[in-house]
């Protein structure tokens, strides 16, 4: 099992699942959401319309994940997540947490084995960069079954920086 913290563009990333930081709707938006459905052609807005047209009618919950292809990205699934909009008045990290443990799950049960993420909710939604590392490394520690490969994808030095020094809380017992 290797966590990895990479600096660089996530979709690019050359693994299994790549992991959108996404808003409710699931119909796309700014930030690594814009990036990958513009990369990633619109064969990935074509199923998240077929999502929102199912199950997902209300859309996707905050900490919820589900699943659709990677269009042509070199992952082969992107599994779309909707991170918590930083509070500074309530404790929203559990769900933050969520986000990264159920689109581990949703990975897991498609098969794969390697997974990048992007560091949720750190961008538009304004988690402080050094706790949101934290929150994805806390839940890093453990992984599901098949699971060999995950690595969190930052954009910037300034996002490495925080990120690294949350670190140490991957060896914590
Ligand atoms: N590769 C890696 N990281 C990136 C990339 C990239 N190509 N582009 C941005 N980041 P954000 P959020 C970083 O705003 O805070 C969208 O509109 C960015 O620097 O993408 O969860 C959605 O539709 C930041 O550190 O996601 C939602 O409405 C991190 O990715 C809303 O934004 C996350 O920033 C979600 O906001």
């Amino acid at each position: 099992m290797t966590v990895e913290l990479v600096t660089g563009d996530l979709t690019a990333a050359r693994v299994d699942v790549i992991v959108n930081a996404a808003n409710s709707s699931l119909l796309g938006g700014g930030g690594v959401d814009g990036a990958i459905h513009r990369k990633g052609g619109p064969a990935i807005l074509e199923d998240c319309r077929k999502l929102r047209a199912g199950h997902y009618g209300r859309g996707l919950a905050v900490g919820q994940a589900v699943a659709t292809t990677a269009g042509r990205l070199a992952a082969r699934w992107v599994v779309h997540t909707v991170g918590p909009v930083w509070s500074a008045t309530e404790d929203r990290a559990g769900l933050l947490r969520d986000c990264y443990r159920n689109s581990l799950e949703v990975a897991a049960g498609l098969g794969a084995s390697s997974v990048a993420f992007p560091l949720i909710s750190s961008g538009i939604y304004r988690w402080p960069k050094e706790d949101a590392a934290r929150q994805a490394f806390t839940v890093f520690r453990t992984l599901p079954p098949g699971i060999e490969l995950v690595r969190l994808v930052v954009f910037d030095a300034e996002t490495r920086e925080a990120a690294e020094k949350a670190l140490p809380v991957l060896r914590l017992p």
